[in-house]
C-alpha cells in the first residue's frame, strides 16, 4: 500500500532551500504505526513530500532490504532483525551531526538497543513494545467462566482450553520468530534457544493447537478484534490497544484486554534506519530527526498506543498509557520479558520450515 501525501505549494514555497530532487521521502513503515498528523506536520515543517508505504512483517522488509535497491530512505526493522541486515551491509551509519533530537532517547533503553546495533550507529528507537495476548473480554468469560483468569498462554497453547475458545476466533501472529519462542517458553525451554530439537518442540506445540486457529496475520487482528469477529489474538501491545480503541468507538459491546502472560513474553525495539542506497538520505536524516522531536514522538504514541523510548517525550504522553502495566511493563513483569536472538542463516531456514509446517499442517 503506498500513500503520496499531498503538500501545499506555500509549504514548498516556504521550504525555499530545497531543491527538486531532495522534496522527497520514501518511508516503509509497520502499518497502524504512525499519528494522523505526523505526516502532515513533517511535510508543512520541511517542504519534504513523503511516500509512505507499509509493511506488517520483518521477513517481507528484510527480504527488500537484503536484495537493495528498495527505493526507500527510512525503513524500521525489528532489533534483531536489523542486526542481521546490519551484519549484510544494508544499511547507512547515521550521521548524528544532523540528528540534534537524539539527545531526547532514553539512554538505557538505547543501551538496550545497542546489543543489536553497536553504539547505535545505524539505528534510533522509534517504538517498542511486548508481544502478548489480546482478548474479547465477555467472549472469554462465556466459554471459560467468569472467574478464569486471563493471564497465562495455556488460553492458546493449552489445547483444551484452546478447543474451548476455537469457535469465536483464536488468531497468531505470522511470525515465525515470536510464535516458536512463545510456545517453547510456554513448555518451559529457553525462549532464545536455537537448539534445532526446542524449536522443533515449539513447533509441535503450535501444531498441536493449529485446528483450532481461525488465522495467521499480523495486522487483520486488529479490526477483527475490535468488531468481535475473532476472540482472541498473539497480538503486539500497541495494536491490541487500538483494536480496544475501536471497539469502544463502535461501542458494539466488545471490550477488549490486553495481557503480558505470567509465563513472559517478547519485548522487542523497532528501530529507525536509513538503507545504504537510500536516495535521499539527507531527507531521511530529517525525517528520523523530526520523529524524535518530543512532541512529535508523544502524538504517535498517543495515537498507536505503543511505549517509545525518547524520555522527553513522556510529560507529553497520555497518563492513561504511562500508567498502563500492558504498555509500559511493571518491574515485576520486566524480570518475564526475553529478547529475540539474532538467527543464524541455517537456524533461520529450520524456522522457516517448521512455520511452513505449522501453518499447512504438511
Ligand atoms: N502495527 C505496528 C506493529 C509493530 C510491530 N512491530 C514488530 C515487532 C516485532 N517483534
Amino acid at each position: 500500500m503506498k500513500y503520496l501525501f499531498a503538500i501545499s505549494t506555500v509549504a514548498i514555497a516556504a521550504a525555499g532551500a530545497v531543491t527538486a530532487q531532495d522534496q522527497v521521502v520514501n518511508i516503509y513503515n509497520w502499518s497502524d504505526y504512525i499519528a494522523d498528523d505526523t505526516i502532515e506536520k513533517f511535510q508543512e515543517q520541511t517542504g519534504i513530500t513523503v511516500v509512505y508505504d507499509v509493511y506488517d512483517s520483518n521477513e517481507v522488509l528484510e527480504a527488500k532490504m537484503l536484495t537493495g535497491s528498495s527505493g526507500y530512505d527510512v525503513v524500521v526493522p525489528t532489533g534483531s532483525f536489523l542486526q542481521r541486515q546490519i551484519g549484510a551491509g544494508a544499511y547507512q551509519p547515521l550521521d548524528r551531526a544532523a540528528l540534534p533530537n537524539l539527545v531526547n532517547m532514553d539512554p538505557d533503553l538505547m543501551a538496550a538497543a545497542a546489543a543489536y546495533d553497536a553504539e547505535n550507529e545505524h539505528a534510533t528507537i522509534y517504538m517498542w513494545g511486548t508481544t502478548g495476548i489480546g482478548y474479547n473480554i465477555g467472549a472469554v468469560a462465556e466459554r471459560l467462566g467468569e472467574d478464569y483468569e486471563v493471564d497465562s498462554w495455556a488460553l492458546i497453547f493449552d489445547p483444551e482450553i484452546a478447543a474451548k475458545l476455537a469457535d469465536c476466533g483464536i488468531t497468531m501472529l505470522d511470525a515465525p520468530t515470536e510464535m516458536l519462542p512463545a510456545a517453547m517458553n510456554y513448555l518451559g525451554l529457553d525462549p532464545q534457544s536455537i537448539e534445532p530439537a526446542d524449536l522443533e518442540a515449539g513447533a509441535e506445540l503450535l501444531t498441536q493447537v493449529r485446528p483450532h486457529i481461525r488465522y495467521y496475520n499480523s495486522s487483520q487482528y486488529i479490526n477483527d478484534l475490535a468488531n468481535g469477529d475473532i476472540c482472541v489474538s498473539v497480538g503486539w501491545s500497541g495494536d491490541v490497544f487500538q483494536a480496544q480503541a475501536r471497539a469502544s468507538e463502535v461501542d458494539a459491546g466488545v471490550e477488549i484486554g490486553y495481557v503480558i502472560p505470567n509465563e513472559g513474553a517478547l519485548q522487542w525495539f523497532d528501530m529507525l534506519a536509513i538503507p545504504v542506497d537510500a536516495p535521499n538520505a539527507d531527507n531521511a536524516h530529517q525525517f528520523i530527526n523530526f520523529i524524535m522531536d518530543a512532541q512529535i514522538t508523544a502524538d504517535i504514541t498517543n495515537y498507536v498506543w505503543y511505549a517509545n523510548a525518547n524520555l522527553a517525550s513522556m510529560p507529553l504522553v497520555d497518563e492513561e498509557i504511562t500508567s498502563d502495566p500492558g504498555i509500559f511493563p511493571t518491574e515485576a513483569a520486566k524480570e518475564n520479558l526475553w529478547s529475540s536472538p539474532v538467527y543464524n542463516a541455517r537456524t533461520d531456514r529450520l524456522i522457516t520450515r517448521l512455520w511452513t509446517t505449522v501453518k499447512t499442517g504438511q
